[in-house]
């Protein structure tokens, strides 16, 4: 462990000088006049020298320095001019205690990794970063400040006392006994009385009993320093270790997290699509690392939440040092609470009989509009919006009962509202919340032998509280919860947070297959009695994410996208059949089934982490020699994409860059032509401003949407929809004038899993 100590020497002194230079002619004591009752704050050195001390009766402080001036103690200005060292230093990380007036430790490992200059190796770059620090906390505080580093809070003290102001000392890994040896006993935080009977016993720090008095006085950090030569990376300082945000900064970074970072990064920060964010990880990075990773975003598929205008710069520093300090575990979500609220609008005997509409219901989409906590009903024959529905926070995707007649849109927090589709106006007819953060919501399909299970349940599946919660497919019931807590498949390491992913029913067997996305198990759940329901843990790989069915709906694929990798799963046979290795980061939405002319059935996904496409077998029968592996990489002009796209009826595969950071490749759509697949046959960019994003096609196949998802802050810009020809690609028309449109579910493709 590496601590930096800032100081401030009598910051009260420094601050009354500053206030009025006249104070500087003469000896300074602050905390009254020499006839209050009170007693000393602070004193300057030569008052110090005289014997005055802080704590001092102030009449006693006059007697031995008589020269001096005396002022009264003005709290609020020194706590400002403290609190402009702790912004200082919040500057570089969140890792900062604030020790007393004038006095931080700052936790520096890794923090000099930014100074690092090749001729000086690491003792310069820890140089520099303090010299930096030493600036940063004058030029905001205007105090005349110094610093020490060193492998423990005590000795860093000692290094930065020892100093001139403005100067700065490092102590290199290792050479702490060397460095505190020559030090005079009385620097041992020993109380007063003790430290002349030290000396009277002849226990010096140079000697044995002196290196005892060390490790007995210092801090557990700095002895384990001591003892593995300065390099331990020991938790001594860690425990103590404050933030230095304040309350609403605290506030706004904890619900900002939750609602931009949690998806990717875990409510708990142990990682998934994204990078683990814990404080073991975060603070060698430093405030300015971490900040500068969240405003310009990284090629690997994190946003740009800075340059897209989300985050302000303070915003992002404030988010950067909430990042550095232990995650707050969020509260549990019981069935209590969620009968609590749930509702029921309109009771299933008060719903249309049959279809009120004249309009091709079955030819609906499904629009999520994603900052405007709403879903748009639009006709898929006439393009018109046919109504606006209140749904949750953020929504994220709808799907649809097995007839079709129901659309259950679930958004991420937690709240499922269910669409009657049959009314004249489809709307809202029951709402339940089952969790606080959620992504996934899939009903019962089967009819079969074994009962007819259409339109009778529905499951969500929740990131926090990880569970997934089963109810009743009309009213939305809640019934039955199943906790996802449980092993990681190969290490079998409990974990306290493996999130539901994706969820897909089965055709072949009352089940859904429920991706568990931490502990990379695919659990296919048997909903025959959900009460009692039997699960089947299939292990697969980690992190779990997103997938569909090939084009004969036995086999499903899904991405273990951190993994690079697809997990195949029979559903027939109810095992794993295969693990295929793809480009990085693989991000199919549902991915894409299509014909490829030399390799025969294949299944596709595009990437968040390469440009490029690839193609998996997926005929074991007609091409044994294909099935399972990558046959085909098609490259496309950048990286980032999140969907790709197909139709039986249709010559072409679709696929976005949405993602990309480059803001003209993430408005560009491309299509591969499926006669010959090698490269992309054309790219376009779908709009002039946004990013593009997901496919739809309508039912007959003859028609691709894709979202323009703009800026609900920007009139003109907010969104809208492209309308292309399946075949010719022309441009057919615009639905203009949508708040954030991103994911489309068309009803009847969304049913018979046509993709
Ligand atoms: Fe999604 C599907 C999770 C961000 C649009 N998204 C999924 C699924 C999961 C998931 C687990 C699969 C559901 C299923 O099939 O049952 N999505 C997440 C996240 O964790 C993530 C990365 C971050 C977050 O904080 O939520 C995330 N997703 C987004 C977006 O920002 C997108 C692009 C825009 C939006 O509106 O939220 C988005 N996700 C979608 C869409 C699907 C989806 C459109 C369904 C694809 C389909 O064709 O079925």
């Amino acid at each position: 462990m590496r601590i930096i100590c800032l100081l401030a020497p009598h910051l009260p002194v420094q601050v009354e000088r500053q206030a009025d230079p006249e104070l500087a002619q003469r000896p300074l004591v602050v905390g009254g006049r020499p006839w209050d009752a009170g007693a000393v704050l602070d004193c300057c050195p030569q008052a110090g020298a005289a014997g005055v001390g802080p704590g001092m009766r102030l009449a006693q402080a006059e007697q031995l320095c008589p020269a001096a001036r005396f002022v009264p103690a003005r709290e609020e200005a020194y706590h400002a001019a403290h609190q402009a060292l702790c912004a200082a230093a919040g500057r570089f990380t969140g890792r900062v205690e604030s020790a007393a007036l004038g006095q931080l430790f700052v936790e520096a490992t890794g923090l000099e990794r930014p100074f690092a200059q090749a001729r000086d190796g690491r003792d310069g770059a820890e140089r520099r970063l303090v010299a930096e620090l030493v600036r940063e906390a004058s030029q905001r505080s205007g105090l005349e400040v110094q610093a020490g580093l060193a492998g423990g809070k005590f000795c860093a003290e000692q290094a930065a006392r020892a100093l001139e102001p403005g100067a700065v000392s490092v102590v290199p890994p290792g050479a702490e006994r060397a460095f505190l040896s020559p030090l005079p006993i009385s620097v041992l935080p020993a109380i007063a009385e003790m430290q002349p009977r030290l000396v009277l016993w002849g226990f010096f720090p140079n000697d044995f009993y002196g290196e005892w008095i060390i490790r007995r006085w210092l801090d557990a950090g700095e002895a384990a320093a001591l003892e593995s030569g300065g390099a331990g990376e020991v938790a001594g300082g860690q425990a103590a270790a404050i933030s230095i945000l304040t309350e609403e900064e605290f506030a706004w970074a904890r619900q900002t997290y939750f609602e931009r970072c949690a998806g990717c990064h875990g409510t708990l920060r142990k990682g998934a699509t994204g990078p683990g964010l814990t404080p073991d990880l975060t603070v060698p990075k430093g405030t300015l690392g971490l900040a500068a990773i969240i405003f310009n975003g990284t090629n690997g598929g994190m946003p740009d939440w800075g340059k897209q205008g989300f985050f302000t710069q303070a915003e992002t520093e404030t988010m950067a040092k909430y990042l550095q300090i232990e995650p707050p575990t969020p509260p549990e979500f019981s069935m209590e609470q969620m009968k609590a609220g749930w509702k029921v609008l309109v009771e299933p005997k008060d719903r249309p009989t049959r279809p009120e509409t004249t309009r091709d219901w079955q030819n609906y989409f499904i629009v999520t509009l994603r900052d405007a906590g709403q879903v748009a009903v639009i006709d898929g024959d006439t393009h018109e919006v046919v109504n606006l529905v209140d749904s949750g926070y953020a929504v994220h995707i709808t799907r649809m009962s097995a007839t079709g007649r129901y659309a259950y849109v679930i958004g991420r927090d937690g709240k499922l509202a269910l669409i009657d589709l049959w009314m004249e106006k489809p709307d809202k007819v029951a709402e339940v919340q089952t969790c606080y953060d959620a992504r996934s919501v899939e009903v019962s399909k089967y009819e079969g032998e074994l009962g007819d299970f259409t339109d009778k349940y529905a499951i969500v599946g929740c990131y926090w509280p990880p569970h997934f919660a089963v109810l009743d497919g009309q009213t939305l019931e809640p019934f039955k919860v199943v906790s996802t807590r449980s092993y990681t498949y190969d290490t079998e390491e409990y974990h306290p947070e493996p999130r539901v992913a994706s969820i897909l029913a089965s055709h072949y067997k009352p089940e859904w297959i429920v991706n568990i996305k931490e502990t990379g198990q695919i659990w296919l759940v048997n909903y025959t009695d959900p009460i009692n329901p039997t699960i089947k843990m299939i292990e697969a790989e980690r992190f779990l994410h997103d997938g569909g069915l090939d084009s004969s709906k036995r086999y499903f694929m899904v991405a273990a996208n951190n993994a690079n990798r697809v997990a195949v799963v029979d559903l027939k046979e109810g095992k794993l059949e295969a693990l295929v290795d793809t480009m990085a980061v693989p991000h199919p939405g549902r991915g894409a089934n299509w014909v490829d002319p030399e390799f025969g059935p294949v299944w596709s996904t595009a990437h968040l982490g390469d440009p490029g496409v690839i193609a998996i077998g997926t005929d074991p029968a007609g091409h044994p020699d294909s099935a399972w592996k990558s046959v085909r990489d098609i490259p496309l002009p950048g990286a980032g994409s999140l969907f790709i796209k197909a139709h039986p009826d249709s010559p072409w595969i679709w696929v976005d860059m949405t993602l990309n950071p480059d803001p003209v490749v993430a408005r560009t759509i491309c299509v591969i032509a499926k006669e010959s697949p090698a490269e992309p046959a054309k790219c376009w960019e779908a709009a002039t401003y946004g990013r593009a994003v997901h496919f739809e096609f309508n039912r007959q196949g003859t028609e691709v949407w894709v979202s323009i998802w703009g800026d609900a802050k920007i009139t003109g810009q907010t969104g809208e929809i492209v309308v292309y020809d399946a075949v010719t690609l022309e441009e057919i028309t615009r639905i203009k004038d949508l708040v954030t449109p991103t994911g489309k579910f068309n009803v009847y493709n969304t049913v018979n899993d046509v993709y």
